[in-house]
């Protein structure tokens, strides 16, 4: 970067052309907390703002009702303890005014307004290679040369045009809730029209109605809202702040939001229903958007069946206030998950629709036709008004960076046609082909989905932190490489998988835009783990990043920077945090005891029609347990025979009940669990004989066990996908039973070698080592005794084996053997499907309700057993084979 602090020249150059150090733009909590950063650390610095004066969003949305729906408690600047001391907000949830002022406070104390050029609009951006810096043109003013180009425009900016038919032909008063007149409007015995019934509408309309001699609403999609409950800051909220300000605010930062709230832990279904009532009441008695998004339970964001319970209730309370039934269902969301679409805080919103003098239109029934010169026409009526608000929303994201000035990047590409299929960043904050051109919250990162106050100082630290680093290391450029933005897009897309804001059209997704590329633009992985991963970029000597200096001087350190599921990420940090010891270390009756304490902490899994447990005898004729898993729905059912993991020394029949409850739920089959007996005790071939005896056994008793007659199908995971694959050859070569196919999650199939590629590149960090593996194995078998096809299945003879479903995962020791299976299976004739999971890891198809996203992957598995088995999406045997 820079190499001198202040030796540009800011006085506006020659031709007109001011030279700085970083341009930015944009005079929001953003925009000043980055001139205060870049003049701290020695940077000539020049702000450009549209507007008059300093504050950006709560400059230009000055409609009536207007607040912060994150409680001031936690939307503020956080960097400077004393200017913490200084302020004291005055409610719960702060009102534009009070946030502008706030604003204008922060600009006078840091003095930053002499750095900024009010009224100035960029109007074009241009790269210049040659002399490596941007020149942006403005709408007043000397054009601005920068080295750096920093947008912190905010990422709901720039207004949308209604895109409805007529505006300009009405000849009465109108209003645009994100471009509000300073003076404030007079609504007094007016007829008034609100279009839009987001935060901004939801917000404006009981004060307009409390003034208006008629209100319309027009309302095409009802929002979920719940009351704000505004007032004095609640004290619970505010005594972490007196307690420990610092403590608080780390908190903030490593949240899943920006506000220090606890994971839920408990899932709806381990709920009764009172208690499920009791944790919604207390959630909507808090008035807080983000307790009543991640307090409920557990599955409320990220599945389908929790957050249909959430969304129950708020619909409860709908009708609960809105005293007119066809009203209140008009009112009702019915069309998007809770939380997928922004939900709002509310004061009086759906009280309001109990005043006579309030009307509401449903454009779902009569969508507006035209704008006249006297009202708004719908397909069904004319409703004539003096006054027109449009509070409908913003090209949000995107709009501010490219709908305000063309962009131009490296090779004269501009970024709206990079862009033209969605936004490409890398972490949100920068752009391969744009060097140093930085996106504060930028899409691509928690921006929107986060506390924007705690997501716009880590952007800041960030960028300047990073350009303190060039500068001290000698470089001036700095760009994202291509490998790493694409490895970006697919980390957001992982993540994306994961949460519900998929599933509504939203301005999240950019549906509000006629036009706009669809797909979730906010990272949905959540602040504190995104801090984290922008951390390790720069620990891992700016990963993903290009950068360059005087006399041809470069570093590439290319990659991506995730390449794990993003929940496999979060398990796999949290695991390597708590220091474990190695499995390994502890000895069998150690590790025995470590296992049953870790699996005591996991998610209990869910209800199924029954769960049995019973003895079978094993190979020596000693009793074996089992548990058996059986469907809701009426029998009889398929049988799968299920072998647990745990490398022949550790787990039971039991150990893998959650993933054993999933595979019978989503296949409709019962599933037998079946024990064998363990290493070192009883070593080889104590285990596989013993699960061939179990087959038999549950062979001859399907019947009993209310299974349906004809093959059984065998599954198991780790060890026991070992033992599920060699009892398919022990069935094929003992004459029975007929298995109709074989289910091998991240099997071992082979001890002779440990040579193959995943061994050394998995062999640590992933849970599963190559030392854990080297001692399972030793425990288990002699060397000697590995090329025995009943311990490494890959050596035997693989012909006449039923059709087989594998899967494997990308970070897996012993990835490399499963594949090697199936594909030697394959080869030797035998129908095989195989399963290559990427970012996952040996244990992620088991942690169910932990990795979720390995739930598409179960459900595949669940498909391969009903296909083996031939019976229907449910399980059920199709009519003519029953
Ligand atoms: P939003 O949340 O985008 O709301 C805009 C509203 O306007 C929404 O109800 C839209 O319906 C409606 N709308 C948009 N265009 C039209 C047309 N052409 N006809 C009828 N209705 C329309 O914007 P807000 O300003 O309220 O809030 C933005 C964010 O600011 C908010 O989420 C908080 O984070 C703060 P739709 O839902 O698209 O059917």
């Amino acid at each position: 970067m820079p190499q001198t602090a202040r030796t540009s020249d800011t006085t506006g150059g020659s031709h007109g052309v001011q030279h700085v150090d970083i341009a930015v733009v944009g005079a929001g909590f953003a925009g000043l907390y980055l001139l205060h950063r870049l003049r701290q650390a020695g940077f000539t610095a020049q702000g450009l703002e549209a507007g008059d004066d300093v504050g950006g969003t709560w400059y230009w949305n000055r409609y009536p009702g207007a607040r912060c729906d994150i409680q001031t408690t936690d939307y503020s600047f956080t960097f400077d303890p004393a200017l913490e001391a200084a302020w004291q907000w005055s409610e719960k949830y702060a009102t534009q005014p009070e946030i502008l002022r706030y604003l204008g406070f922060v600009a006078d104390r840091y003095d930053l307004r002499r750095d900024i050029r009010f009224g100035t609009r960029v109007t074009s951006a241009r790269w210049n290679e040659a002399t490596e810096r941007w020149l942006l043109t403005t709408s007043a003013g000397p054009s601005v040369s920068c080295r750096c180009y920093v947008m912190a425009s905010g990422c709901l900016s720039e207004p949308k045009p209604p895109e409805i038919d007529g505006v300009a032909s009405f000849e009465g008063e109108v209003y645009v809730t994100g471009r509000w007149p300073h003076e404030g409007v007079d609504f007094t015995g007016k007829r008034v029209a609100v279009i839009g019934t987001g935060s901004s509408g939801i917000q404006a309309i009981p004060r307009i109605a409390e003034q208006a001699a008629h209100l319309t609403v027009f309302q095409r999609t009802p929002n979920f809202a719940f009351p704000a409950h505004n007032g004095p800051r609640p004290a619970h909220r505010v005594a972490p702040l007196v307690q420990d300000l610092a403590a608080y605010r780390a908190q903030a930062r490593q949240s899943l939001s920006g506000v220090p709230l606890p994971r839920a832990t408990e899932f709806s279904w381990q709920l009764s229903d009172d208690e499920r009532r009791r944790r919604f009441e207390e959630a909507l008695a808090a008035g807080d958007l983000v307790v009543m998004l991640s307090q409920l339970w557990a599955d409320q964001g990220g599945d389908l069946e929790g957050n249909a319970l959430a969304a129950e209730h708020l619909r409860g309370y709908i009708r609960s206030v809105v005293k007119d039934p066809a009203t209140a269902e008009a009112l009702t969301p019915r069309d998007h998950p809770f939380g997928s679409k922004r939900p709002c805080l509310e004061t009086n919103y759906y009280a309001t629709f109990n005043k006579p003098t309030v009307g509401l239109v449903n454009l779902r029934q009569e969508p507006i036709e035209a704008i006249t010169a006297r009202g708004i026409k719908t397909a069904r009526r004319t409703v004539d008004v003096d006054a027109i608000v449009f509070a409908t929303g913003f090209d949000a994201m995107t709009g501010a960076i490219l709908a305000v000035h063309p962009i131009t990047g490296r090779g004269g590409q501009s970024i709206d046609s990079l862009w033209a299929q969605g936004p490409q960043t890398y972490l949100g904050l920068t752009v391969a082909g744009f060097p140093n051109l930085f996106l504060i919250t930028g899409p691509g990162s928690p921006s929107v989905l986060s506390n924007m106050a705690v997501s716009i100082e880590q952007h800041v630290d960030w960028v300047v932190d990073r350009l303190i680093d060039l500068r001290a290391a000698g470089f001036t450029t700095i760009e994202a490489t291509a490998t790493a933005q694409a490895g970006w897009q697919r980390h957001l897309a992982d993540c994306t998988a994961l949460s519900l804001h998929r599933l509504a059209n939203t301005w999240y997704t950019g549906a509000n835009v006629p036009g706009k590329a669809q797909g979730v633009m906010p990272y949905t992985g959540g602040v504190g783990p995104y801090r984290t991963i922008c951390d390790d970029v720069v620990a891992q000597g700016m990963l993903g990043f290009r950068l360059g200096g005087p006399g041809g001087k470069t570093q590439c350190n290319d990659g991506e920077i995730v390449r794990l599921q993003p929940d496999a990420r979060l398990v796999l940090g949290m695991m390597a945090g708590m220091n474990l010891p190695p499995i390994e270390s502890m000895g069998a009756a150690g590790a025995r005891a470590f296992v049953a304490q870790f699996n005591t902490t996991r998610p209990a899994g869910r209800p199924v029609g029954e769960v049995l447990d019973g003895t079978l005898p094993g190979a020596d004729g000693a009793p074996l347990a089992w548990r058996l898993y059986r469907p809701a729905t009426p029998g009889p059912h398929p049988i799968v025979v299920y072998y647990h993991g745990g490398g022949w020394v550790l787990g039971d029949a039991a150990s893998d009940d959650p993933f054993c409850r999933d595979l019978c739920r989503r296949s409709g089959m019962i599933v037998v669990s079946v024990d064998y007996r363990h290493a070192p005790e009883h070593r080889f071939p104590a285990a596989p004989e013993d699960g061939y005896a179990a087959l038999c056994w549950v062979a001859e008793h399907a019947g009993q066990l209310g299974g349906r007659a004809g093959p059984l199908l065998v599954a198991g995971w780790s060890a026991g996908g070992n033992i599920a694959a060699v009892t398919c050859q022990l069935a094929r070569d003992r004459g029975g039973p007929v298995i109709a196919g074989q289910l091998l999650v991240c099997p071992v199939t082979d001890g002779t070698t440990f040579d193959r590629p995943s061994y050394t590149e998995n062999a640590t960090g992933y849970f599963l080592t190559r030392g854990l593996m080297h001692w399972f194995w030793d425990l288990y078998c002699s060397p000697a005794e590995r090329g025995d096809p009943r311990v490494s299945p890959l050596q035997g003879r693989l012909a006449g084996l039923p059709p087989a479903f594998v899967v494997t995962a990308e970070f897996d020791p012993l990835r490399d053997e499963g594949i090697a299976y199936a594909e030697a299976m394959a080869a030797a004739g035998v129908p095989v499907e195989q399963l290559q999971a990427r970012g996952h890891f040996h244990s992620s198809f088991t942690m169910v309700d932990v990795i979720a996203t390995a739930v598409s992957g179960r459900e595949h598995m669940a498909e391969a057993l009903r296909r083996f088995a031939g019976t229907d999406e449910a399980g059920v045997l199709p009519k003519a084979a029953e």
